[in-house]
């Protein structure tokens, strides 16, 4: 009788002792303020994404070293000053710990003054200009870049027949780098380049585009559009009849994005892309994310989403590097070199530049039982970010 009574005061004192530590815990959740263009002509993006990052907490759980994660998902609309005056009310008002998403580059662009001035890590998950990273010490990014994708294609293309070249991009950051880096591998490497097209970002027509590509006779042609557009362009492609021309189409992953290319129809078969992600890659860990990702979201993930996934990552290792201390620089010193196997393959973190260092692999669009994918038949292993390392 006596004993018991002991240990059940025991017990209770042990109880009080532990409860403001459990308050403060519950109080004090990590936040990530999730900024992505949830509506507007960009909204597949930010769908794949916040897709993405729900599936990997579902995955991994929702607390980290002891902390409990909480996202907060913001709309932009695609619009640069939206997505500033966001990060803004994040930083102030939610106190996030981390900005993530950001799926063009000038989204990404607006609120990095913002990141650096708080301190707060910004993870870049979509958007692709090579100069992004260079805009804060607090970016680090789990996407890609242009000129990584573009330049083994670039490469690709002169030992496989292609000798004269139009190349069509969309006209801004990400379309110029795409436009410069394949001109200048391709030039370097015998290529000829014909002539530079650059279509609008909003609403744009292809048309009378794809009608001097027509007039200029290329092997080929090399195009630039940001996620989402490619089905767009595959359509205007067929009307004016190139895909009866002879004219080939080749491009970096963006324009047979696995979000749409099952509704591009035969013209996208045989269509030569590189890129970083394909849903098609063959890896169990690939596999099983894709599995994963189809039965929690109900459609098929692009590589908006393996951006999304990773970026999630870096959030999750790094917190458990520094035992959940949210200090900005401790979280971008354990992001730097953080090296992991993606659904995309073998990658890390740049610890110069706080770029993504990935394979990027030679893809051709085929039939694979009632889907198209893009089936991925050479590796280039571990490519850095071309214009950073020629930099030095
Ligand atoms: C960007 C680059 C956007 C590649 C994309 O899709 C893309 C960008 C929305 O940096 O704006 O596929």
């Amino acid at each position: 009788m006596k004993r018991r009574t002991v240990l059940k005061g025991l017990g209770a004192s042990v109880a009080t002792l532990a409860l403001p530590h459990v308050a403060r815990a519950e109080s004090s959740a990590v936040r990530i303020g999730l900024i992505l263009p949830m509506t507007g002509p960009f909204a597949s993006t930010g769908r794949q994404i916040e897709a993405a990052v729900k599936l990997y907490m579902q995955r991994n759980g929702d607390a980290v070293a002891g902390r409990k994660l909480e996202i907060v998902l913001k709309d932009d609309t695609g619009t640069a000053d939206v997505t500033k005056r966001l990060a803004q009310e994040l930083i102030v008002n939610d106190k996030v710990s981390f900005l993530a998403g950001f799926g063009l580059t000038p989204l990404a662009l607006a609120p990095a003054p913002l990141a650096t001035q708080a301190k707060v890590p910004q993870i870049v998950m979509a958007a692709a200009t090579s100069t992004i990273t260079e805009a804060s010490p607090f970016i680090v990014r789990s996407s890609f870049t242009l000129p990584q994708a573009t330049v083994p294609l670039a490469e690709w293309a002169p030992k496989n027949g292609i000798k004269r070249v139009v190349s069509l991009v969309t006209d801004y950051g990400p379309g110029h780098d795409a436009e410069k880096a394949f001109k200048e591998r391709f030039s370097a490497d015998g290529g000829q380049m014909l002539s530079e097209l650059r279509v609008p970002l909003r609403n744009p027509d292809f048309a009378p585009f794809l009608q001097r590509v027509a007039d200029a006779k290329p092997d080929a042609v090399f195009v630039f559009v940001p996620s989402g557009v490619g089905a767009q362009l595959m359509k205007q492609f067929v009307e004016r009849g190139l895909d009866k021309s002879g004219i080939r189409l080749i491009g970096t992953g963006d324009v047979t994005d696995d979000d749409i290319l099952n509704d591009m129809g035969d013209v996208a078969l045989g269509v030569i892309t590189t890129h970083h992600y394909s849903a098609a890659h063959d890896s169990p860990e690939n596999k099983a994310f894709v599995e994963a990702f189809r039965k929690a979201a109900g459609f098929r993930p692009n590589f908006m989403a393996v951006g999304g996934y990773d970026g999630m990552h870096l959030v999750y290792e790094a917190l458990k590097k520094t035992n959940g201390d949210t200090a900005g620089e401790g979280l971008v010193a354990a992001m730097k070199a953080m090296a992991w196997t993606s659904p995309r393959g073998p990658v890390s973190i740049d610890p110069q530049t706080r770029d993504i260092v990935q394979n990027i692999y030679v893809r051709k669009v085929e039939k694979v039982g009632a889907e198209l994918f893009n089936v991925e038949f050479a590796t280039i292993p571990n490519v850095k970010d071309p214009v950073k390392a020629a930099k030095g």
